[in-house]
């Protein structure tokens, strides 16, 4: 089993079908993550001891997506030195500007990576760049990833 280098953590169940794009993007480029259920507000000691032990599990990326009131990142960046990338879950009631919000303004210090809302590929993708600084295979696999994507965009739009 390789060595899990990026937790995967988000507030609640619901921020999951947000989330798997993130999960979905490791797996395409191969590199190992853990998934975790951490609430800043119904799960706080959860938080803690996910953040206490980061380093020493060996975790070098924490991506954390929340909503609303969205705590986590930030929680998750005061207490550990792994860089904590936000995710902005979108929601009913604020369209995510909520969780942006919440995430994106952080005290000087204490940094969150954060991304567009719903931005979970993005997250992904932005963790394994972070990695792929210090393994030259998982590089040649995101160059060839971002060379498909470029490959695949038409040069010129047609009727649909
Ligand atoms: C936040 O509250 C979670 O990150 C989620 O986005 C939001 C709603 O959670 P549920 O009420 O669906 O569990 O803590």
């Amino acid at each position: 089993m390789a060595q899990v280098k990026v937790g995967i953590i988000m507030g609640s169940q619901s921020d999951w079908p947000t989330m798997r794009d993130a999960a979905n993007i490791l797996e395409e480029l191969g590199v190992a993550y853990e998934t975790r259920i951490v609430s800043a507000h119904r799960t706080p000691d959860r938080l803690w001891e996910y953040g206490r032990d980061a380093v020493g599990r060996g975790l070098q990326v924490i991506i954390a997506g929340a909503g609303g009131a969205a705590h986590l990142p930030g929680m998750m960046a005061s207490k550990t030195r792994v860089p904590v990338i936000g995710v902005p879950v979108q929601t009913k009631a604020l369209a995510g500007v909520d969780s942006l919000y919440s995430i994106v303004q952080m005290p000087r210090g204490y940094p969150v990576a954060t991304m567009a809302i719903g931005g979970a590929a993005n997250a992904g993708l932005m963790a394994a760049g972070i990695l792929a600084l210090q393994d030259s295979d998982l590089a040649k696999r995101l160059d060839a990833w971002r060379a498909a994507l470029s490959k695949s965009i038409p040069q010129e739009p047609r009727d649909e």
